[in-house]
């Protein structure tokens, strides 16, 4: 090739880096119940006025992983676009006498169970295809989980960017400090998805580990 031409398709090149970017694609992994649409729906709210999707206290509401494309984040004078998806709650075991016990008819309960389990099959096969996790955890709850070390083991492997979101510290039963110690080779913020503390230190992170 030659000098002009070559010349010329590298400049190409970096136009269509500049133009093409792809955003970061960021799933939001956890366990049931830990919080995940909550902490979507505000990150939505705050950047897009949308919302994501429906919580309940419920475990296993979301049982399709939806993804919202080109969220902008704007913090400490830097800015970045992602592609956010909220993913069904990672289980071990997934019991439907637990949704009977929580008022649904057995039918329901058993419907519920197995929309739940192909929720998180799904769950894992996004998985495949992020650029950074959040991983959100209860921080009432026990944070050494089958499910909170096999996601982390997983990033850690791929050498993909993870960020723990500590959730619910508005309870004043929440150890946050319990996650750090469990887990304190990566970057973790405690928040309240539902009441919004400290979530500007959340996105000063998001826009640090995945810009
Ligand atoms: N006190 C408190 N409750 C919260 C907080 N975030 C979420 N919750 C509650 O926790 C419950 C579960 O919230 P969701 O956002 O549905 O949790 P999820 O992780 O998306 O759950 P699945 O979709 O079932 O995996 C709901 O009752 C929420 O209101 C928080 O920061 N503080
Ligand atoms: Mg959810």
């Amino acid at each position: 090739m030659g000098v002009i031409k070559r010349f010329k398709k590298n400049l190409s090149d970096v136009f269509k880096k500049m133009f093409n970017k792809k955003n970061a694609r960021i799933g939001i992994y956890g366990p049931p119940n830990a919080g995940k649409t909550t902490l979507a729906n505000r990150i939505l709210r705050d950047w897009t006025g949308d919302a994501m999707g429906s919580v309940s206290n419920i475990a296993h509401e979301t049982r399709r992983a939806r993804r919202r494309e080109g969220v902008t984040i704007q913090s400490n004078g830097s800015s970045i676009t992602l592609d956010i998806v909220d993913t069904p709650g990672l289980a071990t075991k997934i019991d439907f006498h637990d949704f009977m016990a929580a008022g649904m008819t057995e039918s329901e309960a058993k419907r519920r169970a197995k929309e739940a389990t192909e929720g998180v099959i799904e769950a894992v096969k996004w998985l495949e295809n992020l650029d950074g996790v959040i991983l959100v955890m209860d921080a009432t709850e026990d944070p050494f989980t089958q499910v909170n070390v096999t996601v982390i083991g997983n990033m850690e492997a791929r050498n993909l960017p993870l960020l723990i979101a500590a959730n619910k510290i508005d309870l004043p039963e929440s150890s946050p400090k319990t996650i750090k110690d469990a887990f304190p080779q990566h970057p973790m913020v405690s928040i309240s998805a539902l009441e919004g503390d400290n979530i500007d230190t959340l996105y000063d992170q998001i826009a640090k580990r995945f810009g």
